[in-house]
């Protein structure tokens, strides 16, 4: 498995007026969070780009920026080469079906796809869903199970049927449910847990998730970073302090609209990452104004990704 463990991004993408997706702001987005974030990867193509409301143009671009950006980006840094994970998952399993084929080809270290949503699929129908989209892609898969938004989840004997697909090698487990994600990490050693709720990164590094991929690393990467080696390093009062420093920052996004105020902040940093797509709504002015106002505390505090030159 090349992927690195570590804290990754769930990539933020800018989009124009028309939902034409911003390609030079999004590599400026990619660049800063590999240089400056020192991101050990990104999740691409996922909620927090908010691909599930884009077309298949959309997607293909946002999948082939990206890592052309990564890798020009990883070469700058001279380490070792970031790692990507491309969002393939889609009601229509044709079109995930070609995404899988473009990210192998664009280098993408594995897929990822969200479990089928909308309309009441078997456990059968799941499943043939994963093996049909790992096999399109020949890359290792990590099913994206976020129950809250979906519906679905899975227990310790449908996961086992998952796994039988040697391709199927891990899971992106976005779920408050720490017990099932504990049984998961103990029952198969070799697979690969990441755990998607920032909010909870302490507890799924405790439970030896091997990384964390979130919304909010794409600002708040040296204090998920904090968070990740103290509870690593069991220095378990500082990991805590952390967690409860990033989660007063969730809190305060959220309110505000969480993809839309993190926008609204990298705008503020000179990276015109526009509104959100519809349904999504845009931020009132006061709104802004408020999310531009956090984004300068969360600077001073130290606990967001530096700016350019600072
Ligand atoms: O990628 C993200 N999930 C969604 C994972 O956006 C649905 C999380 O990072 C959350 O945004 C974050 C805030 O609730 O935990």
């Amino acid at each position: 498995m090349k992927l690195r463990p570590g804290i990754y991004a769930a990539q933020i993408v800018p989009y124009d007026a028309e939902g034409r997706v911003k390609t030079k702001e999004l590599a400026a987005l990619v660049e800063r969070s590999v240089v400056r974030g020192r991101m050990d990867g990104l999740y691409i193509g996922g909620s927090t780009g908010e691909n599930f409301l884009n077309d298949a143009e959309a997607k293909r671009a946002v999948l082939e920026t990206c890592a052309a950006a990564a890798a020009a980006a990883s070469a700058k840094l001279g380490g070792p080469k970031v790692s990507l994970i491309a969002q393939i998952g889609s009601l229509n399993v044709r079109e995930a079906e070609s995404l899988g084929k473009l990210a192998a080809g664009l280098g993408y270290d594995a897929v990822s796809a969200v479990t089928p949503y909308y309309y009441k699929f078997s456990f059968a129908e799941t499943r043939e869903y994963y093996v049909r989209l790992a096999e399109a892609a020949g890359l290792p898969m990590l099913v994206y199970s976020v129950p809250a938004l979906t519906g679905t989840s899975f227990d310790l004997d449908q996961t086992k049927k998952l796994y039988e697909h040697p391709l199927v090698a891990g899971f992106k487990y976005t779920s408050g449910d720490l017990f099932t994600m504990e049984r998961l990490v103990k029952a198969f050693p070799d697979r690969l847990v990441f755990s998607g709720y920032d909010e909870l990164l302490l507890c799924g590094r405790a439970l030896g998730a091997y990384g964390a991929i979130g919304s909010t690393y794409n600002l708040f990467a040296p204090l998920a970073r904090r968070v990740w080696e103290a509870t690593g390093e069991g220095r378990l009062a500082e990991a805590r302090e952390a967690q409860g420093e990033l989660n007063d920052a969730i809190q305060e996004l959220a309110s505000l609209g969480l993809y839309q105020a993190i926008k609204e902040i990298l705008a503020a940093e000179g990276i015109e990452a526009g509104d959100c797509l519809p349904p999504f709504g845009k931020l009132q002015p006061e709104a802004r104004e408020k999310a531009r106002n956090l984004g300068k505390r969360f600077a001073d505090k130290g606990i967001s990704i530096p700016r350019a030159g600072a």
